[in-house]
């Protein structure tokens, strides 16, 4: 009798153990978005003996040059005559693809990494040059042309479209890294690239990463290109020692600590840590005491190096950063980080510039007066904090939760006479509230109430208003939001 119920009892487990399997397995991929990109692969290995040449353009951040690396490797390893660009899309796609396309021979193909233009710019393209094929291997929301339909010499594998999460599940470089496995197996070995994309991109813990995503980090470990550990996560700063990695890190940004190493001693020594362990080199008891003393519990997660790199290039979280921070303006010394196993000192030192400077901006954030009604918060930044950095203040404040994250955040100021320019944050938690609706339709709901120009997606916006219209706008904000 006995016997028999714990017989059962297993049977229970293991179909409880399988189903469990497949079900995050089905939840893991999306067979309908991997057959397109499979289709696409083929489809260009035999359209690309036609090619005169191939044309690369790529973003300029982590996640875009990190691609733009994978497709020249990828076209290198075909023996194909390529150019490759890097656009930080400083202005509009029409004149920016419309000029470029001059110098292309027809016909070629274009491929389109963690960027894309609007479908009316790329109908408009392919009426000028049919002779041009698109492959779009980009992950943010697509704009399609409302009147026309895309071409059939137009490839999209845009996963949005295919209803996976074009951040959460699948980051730019995921993707392009896909399309090139399917393209040629060999390329497996630019993994570790990925990891380095995501870091940027997402900017979550490891532990949060969905679907290819995650998948494409197992691939990396699996194939010792890079490691997981578990410990201290002060990503920003994480190549440091503990007193300065405190100090620097900016996910988790430390309140407490306001970005002064003074402070970072004197909590360290109550613990009875040594500020000059590294922060990787910090025992488990240390880890926990750390993390409950600071009540930062996403303090502490999964990391990933990467083994044949040294210091700040070791951890992807700040590779990217650095990436990110250089492509904008420069993208083949961008492209040349890539290569180096240790990071230049000029280099290091707009690194830990940038890092410190968001550090100390969140720290002014925090204690500024701010507008606060009961469905939004409106920070006046003017001859505060220099106008380059408020969008970035604002996406770091939202993604470290340090306001209410029920409200919608208006982070800016005056920019010139008669102009001012608000970057707009909505959490995904103010999303869910909100049927779905964010950034975006707020900013349009206030262009047509009191004007202005802007948009954006759900989570962040930009927009610009007369100076003169302000009193009004945080007047109404209530009853904008309520209203969307
Ligand atoms: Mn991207």
């Amino acid at each position: 009798m006995k016997f028999e119920s714990n017989k059962k009892k297993l049977v229970f487990l293991c179909v409880f153990i399988l189903g469990n399997m497949l079900y995050h397995l089905y939840k893991m991929i999306n067979q309908k978005f991997e057959n397109y990109l499979e289709t696409t692969a083929l489809e260009f290995l035999e359209n690309k003996a036609k090619y005169k040449e191939i044309i690369s353009i790529h973003h300029t951040d982590a996640d875009g040059i990190t691609s733009g690396a994978i497709i020249k490797k990828m076209l290198e390893r075909l023996g194909l005559n390529f150019k490759q660009y890097a656009f930080n899309l400083d202005m509009p796609w029409k004149d920016y693809v419309f000029n470029l396309g001059k110098s292309f021979k027809s016909p070629c193909a274009i491929i389109f990494s963690d960027l894309e233009p609007p479908g009316t710019v790329i109908c408009d393209l392919l009426e000028k040059y049919p002779n041009f094929d698109i492959y779009i291997i980009d992950h943010h929301h697509f704009r399609k042309d409302p009147k026309r339909e895309l071409p059939e010499n137009v490839y999209n594998c845009n996963p949005t479209l295919f209803g996976l999460n074009g951040l959460k599940e699948i980051v730019g470089v995921t993707l392009n890294y896909l399309f090139a496995k399917k393209i040629d197996e060999r390329n497996k070995d630019l993994a570790w690239l990925a990891a380095i994309g995501m870091a940027g991109d997402a900017l979550d813990h490891i532990n949060n990463y969905k679907s290819y995503n995650k998948l494409v980090i197992e691939e990396a470990i699996e194939l010792g290109q890079i490691d997981l550990h578990e410990g201290i996560c002060a990503f920003g700063g994480q190549y440091e020692r503990i007193d300065k990695a405190l100090i620097q890190s900016i996910l988790p940004y430390i309140p407490s600590l306001e970005g002064d190493r003074e402070k970072a001693k004197i909590l360290l020594q109550k613990l009875n840590i040594d500020p000059k362990l590294k922060v990787t080199e910090l025992s488990p008891v240390q880890i926990d005491n750390l993390v409950n003393e600071l009540n930062l519990p996403q303090l502490k997660g999964e990391y990933i190096t990467i083994p044949k790199k040294v210091g700040l290039l070791k951890h992807v979280f700040e590779y990217a950063s650095l990436i990110s921070i250089i492509g904008h303006d420069n993208p083949s010394e961008a492209f040349r980080l890539l290569t180096l196993n240790t990071v230049p000192n000029d280099f290091k030192k707009r690194y830990i510039e940038h890092t410190t400077s968001i550090v100390s901006n969140l720290t002014k954030f925090l204690k500024l007066k701010k507008v606060e009604t009961k469905s939004a918060i409106i920070v006046d930044l003017t001859n505060k904090i220099n106008v380059s950095r408020w969008s970035n203040i604002g996406s770091f404040a939202t993604i470290n939760k340090i306001y209410d994250e029920e409200k919608a955040l208006f982070i800016g100021g005056m920019v010139k006479e008669g102009n001012m320019k608000f970057s707009v944050r909505c959490t995904p938690i103010f999303i869910k509230n909100h049927d779905g609706k964010g950034a975006n339709m707020i900013i349009k709901e206030i262009n047509s109430r009191i004007g202005g120009t802007g948009g954006g997606h759900g989570l962040a916006g930009g927009m610009r208003i007369d100076p003169k219209k302000y009193p009004l706008l945080t007047k109404e904000i209530d009853d904008i939001i309520n209203s969307i």
